[in-house]
């Protein structure tokens, strides 16, 4: 049936036509972001998910994407949420105290929310890793972000 998964298990089904979901997009580094927000959302279409039911948030950076992802998952009909960022390396120590608040924050949704609530935020040590995950060698970790909320719902 269109829309319906098989869990890994082949036990429980799963019709995604009805479930809505919230993705969350940080503008910093814009243009991993949003190759993270593509392979996401063609996933989400490719697993039965209605275009329609695919509530994008576009913030301005990553540190952002928590209180963004919090607004989402305490709507009712939302199902589950995507957060997705890129935070790159510089040289100054800002990048541990974005990455840990960023991946602190996102966990504390999941948790209070009882939703899964995805981590799909790149932290590299410069673009072209960035680059390799977000449709190149290394996979689109916003595709994978968004098979794990499937997974999780299932
Ligand atoms: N946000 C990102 O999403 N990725 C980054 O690589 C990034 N680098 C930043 C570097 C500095 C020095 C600062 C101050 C902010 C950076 N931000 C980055 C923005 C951050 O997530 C947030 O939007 C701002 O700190 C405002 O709260």
């Amino acid at each position: 049936m269109a829309g319906t998964l098989k869990s890994a298990t082949g036990k429980s089904k799963i019709n995604l036509s009805t479930k809505k979901f919230g993705i969350v997009v940080a503008e910093w580094n814009e243009e991993i972001t949003e190759a993270l927000y593509e392979g996401a959302y063609t996933a989400l279409i490719k697993l039965g998910a209605k275009k329609s039911n695919l509530h994008r948030i576009t913030v301005p950076g990553s540190y952002e994407l928590p209180l963004a992802a919090q607004r989402l998952a305490k709507q009712k009909e939302i199902a589950a949420v995507i957060c997705l960022g890129c935070i790159i390396q510089g040289e100054t120590p800002h990048f541990d105290y974005i990455c840990n608040a960023v991946a602190n924050g996102i966990m504390r949704v999941n948790l209070d929310s009882g939703k899964p609530v995805a981590f799909g935020v790149l932290t590299t040590l410069d673009k072209k890793q960035a680059l390799e995950r977000a449709g190149g060698k290394h996979g689109n970790k916003g595709e994978e972000a968004a098979v794990t909320v499937v997974e999780m719902l299932k």
